[in-house]
């Protein structure tokens, strides 16, 4: 696998143009979120041995937003080999650069138990899904598409399949965002971003990356009619859900009385 440094904002830019996911992006794209996302070589391998608890053998798990396949190579790693997962981006160049890599990420037998489709996710079929893995993802739908796509997902999910997915947060507490939004700003130095970078990629991606409350997103999946939610990792402004598709109901049987 060959990937580069980020250095996309390093020089100034008068014209800054939306953040997209473009060739350009691809290309830096591993160095970028780990020098960008707190913690996220451990949230991407975490989320799968979360959803590998869950999952039935030859079940299906969805891995939407999947970028170049980081999820979706956890996931073939720790799930049972009769697994298969479905990988989806609406980014051409992700799925290209994800299908070109995935067997320096795993063996080519795991290789072989992706599907990859370049599709928005907001469209495409999720059907019997025995899992659903969306990482880092759902804060690049538009505010009033995700409760939609939650509810499209929930209502594809076998019974009991757990949606999985992390995300960055607004905290409720407006003093405790300050504070975790300036350790996030010292993250990014502390991983070699100028104050420069950090300033334009922040002007660029503000339209396009809108972070939820945690109360919001915890509403939001009661809503669309999942339970036993759970934020299973929190660091920072970021953090990592886990909601169920419900059982159906066991009828209860009521004894007959004698006589
Ligand atoms: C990882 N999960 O490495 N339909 C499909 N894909 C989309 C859509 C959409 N509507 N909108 C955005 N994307 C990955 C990381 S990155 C997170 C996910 C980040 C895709 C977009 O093309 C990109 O690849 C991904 O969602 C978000 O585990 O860059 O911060």
């Amino acid at each position: 696998m060959t990937t580069n440094t980020d250095d996309i904002y390093a020089r100034d830019n008068p014209h800054l143009v939306d953040f997209a996911f473009d060739q350009r992006v691809v290309d830096v794209f591993p160095d970028m979120i780990r020098r960008s996302v707190p913690a996220y070589e451990t949230v991407v391998p975490l989320s799968a041995l979360v959803a590998a608890r869950h999952v039935p053998n030859n079940g299906v798990i969805y891995d939407l937003g999947c970028s170049r396949g980081a999820t979706t190579a956890a996931l073939l790693t720790y799930c049972d080999p009769s697994i298969r997962v479905v990988g989806i981006d609406n980014s051409q160049p992700m799925i290209d650069a994800a299908r070109n890599q995935m067997s320096a990420l795993t063996s080519a037998n795991d290789a072989a138990r992706v599907e990859w489709r370049c599709a928005d996710i907001t469209e495409t079929p999720i059907a019997a899904a025995s899992a659903v893995v969306m990482n880092y993802t759902l804060q690049f739908i538009t505010p009033e598409q995700r409760e939609v796509l939650l509810r499209r997902i929930a209502s594809n999910l076998a019974p009991g399949a757990p949606l999985i997915y992390a995300e960055k947060v607004v905290l409720d507490d407006p003093q405790k965002q300050a504070w975790a939004d300036s350790i996030h700003l010292e993250f990014k130095r502390a991983n070699g971003y100028s104050e420069l970078e950090v300033a334009q990629k922040r002007s660029a991606i503000e339209k396009v990356m809108i972070p939820d409350t945690l109360d919001t997103h915890l509403t939001r999946l009661k809503q669309v009619g999942l339970v036993n939610s759970t934020i299973w990792f929190s660091c920072l402004n970021w953090a990592a859900f886990i909601a169920f598709a419900p059982e159906p109901a066991v009828p209860t049987t009521v004894p007959a009385e004698d006589g």
